[in-house]
């Protein structure tokens, strides 16, 4: 496999990158989290921000089982991964993850308002 130019440039050889000023930030949940906290939506003190961090660590957990189902190198497995997915991982996700919600009242899995949590679930609903 060959790496483009461009990605040769970032820290890790991967996208994305925010550029900041003459600095670069990689990794997305990294990113995520300093826009967060420049945004002032990461959470209003260090418990809140654990609250939204372990949501947003919950969905990438998701997202990596997700990626396996894409990745798939056989139609076989990527038929018996996406079987697994859909069949187990993703109701046993919805359940728990409703299941917290509920618990913290219904409205917000991290404190009470909107957190970078929002964007973080925008991305992976299309990524489904
Ligand atoms: N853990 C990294 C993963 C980054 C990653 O895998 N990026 C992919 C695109 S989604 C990439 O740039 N892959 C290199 C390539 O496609 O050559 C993050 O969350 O930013």
């Amino acid at each position: 496999m060959q790496v483009s130019p461009r990605l040769t440039d970032t820290p890790f050889g991967s996208l994305p990158v925010l550029n900041y000023g003459d600095d670069e930030v990689a990794q997305s949940m990294t990113i995520a989290r300093f826009l967060a906290k420049k945004a002032k939506l990461a959470g209003k003190d260090d418990l809140e921000q654990a609250q939204a961090d372990m949501i947003v660590d919950y969905i990438s957990d998701l997202t990596t089982d997700v990626i396996k189902v894409i990745m798939a190198k056989t139609p076989e497995e990527k038929n018996q991964l996406g079987e697994t997915f859909f069949k187990t991982t993703l109701p046993n996700f919805l359940k728990t993850s409703e299941a917290l919600l509920k618990k913290r009242g219904g409205k917000h899995f991290a404190g009470s308002d909107v957190s970078f949590l929002l964007t973080n679930k925008f991305l992976f609903t299309r990524q489904l």
